[in-house]
């Protein structure tokens, strides 16, 4: 997600949205997109949001394969007001906030090859809108994500703008909430929309869950290139959505500006913690 400067490539318009051209789609990329997509809903009941389970509907489109945008957006449009649009790959900060705040969704047009069928860097549609359409069917978390990109549009520096960018992917993309049983349950759009990580977020001793608390996680550094070491657990979506609405975000970078970095591993004494991770997985990787 770091990307300091990407030129527009020729073909996008000002908004850098393309056209998502679904004819082109082969039936080997519709296959790919089914593979992926029973793979998943079959696993995620039990492990995901009930919230999440309940906007998987808006995915089933008339037509087999990789959603039509058009279908979608106009499905999503009476759950929410949201739609997706299709660009090229990650696009500049601003122009990503700008479509939140404009609840207008993201997504790449193209699928993962099968040599990528666990493991790719950019996201992919199976990604953008498996992983992240469902909880945009939800009004609280559609609420959320706008909020979102109001607030990423008033975070002019480039320090404050690394941790609001922590704030997305310690809850949009890695997020974990407890459930009806206080059991934990995955909703963050990274976990979802991959089989490995759905497992491991859930099951596996090695990483932390700790309790969300917004200062404590914008100073949590992530990493991009593997399971997460952290994941952080919200109380619901409503608790979410009041903690970042009710939050007035200046004096919090104010007082953050200074403030160093947490080490990826670190447990505080002020953390409430659901797992002290053992980090077995991340030493064996760094070991190798
Ligand atoms: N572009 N296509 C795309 N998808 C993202 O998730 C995305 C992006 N650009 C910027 C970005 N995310 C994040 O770095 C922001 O949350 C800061
Ligand atoms: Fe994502």
């Amino acid at each position: 997600m770091e990307h300091a400067t990407i030129d527009r490539p020729a073909g996008t318009a000002a908004d850098w949205t393309i056209s998502q051209r679904w004819n082109r789609y082969t039936a080997a990329e519709h296959a790919m997109w089914d593979h992926l997509f029973e793979r998943q809903a079959k696993m995620l009941p039990g492990r995901v949001a009930s919230e999440f389970l309940d906007g998987l509907d808006v995915l089933r489109m008339t037509k087999p394969g990789i959603p039509d945008f058009d279908e979608l957006s106009e499905r999503l449009m009476k759950a929410t007001g949201w739609q997706v649009v299709a660009v090229p790959g990650l696009i500049p900060d601003d122009v990503f906030f700008d479509h939140l705040a404009n609840r207008r969704f993201v997504s790449g047009n193209f699928i993962r090859t099968p040599e990528q069928l666990d493991y790719l860097q950019e996201p992919d549609i199976f990604h953008d809108v498996f992983g992240h359409v469902p909880l945009l069917a939800n009004p609280i978390f559609a609420d959320y994500m706008q909020a979102y990109g109001i607030g990423g549009q008033r975070a002019a520096n480039g320090g404050v703008i690394e941790k609001l960018s922590r704030l997305y992917w310690y809850t949009v993309e890695f997020g974990l909430i407890r459930g009806s049983a206080d059991d934990l349950k995955i909703y963050g759009a990274g976990i979802v929309s991959s089989y490995g990580e759905s497992l491991f977020a859930l099951d596996d001793p090695s990483p932390n869950r700790l309790g969300f608390e917004v200062r404590r996680l914008m100073r949590t550094k992530y990493r991009i290139d593997d399971y997460q070491q952290n994941y952080f657990v919200i109380d619901s979506f409503e608790d979410l959505l009041r903690q970042t609405l009710e939050t007035d975000f200046g004096p919090i970078y104010a007082e953050l500006a200074d403030a160093p970095d947490i080490e990826i591993e670190t447990i505080l004494p002020t953390d409430k913690v659901y797992t002290n991770g053992t980090q077995a997985y991340a030493r064996a990787k760094a070991a190798a």
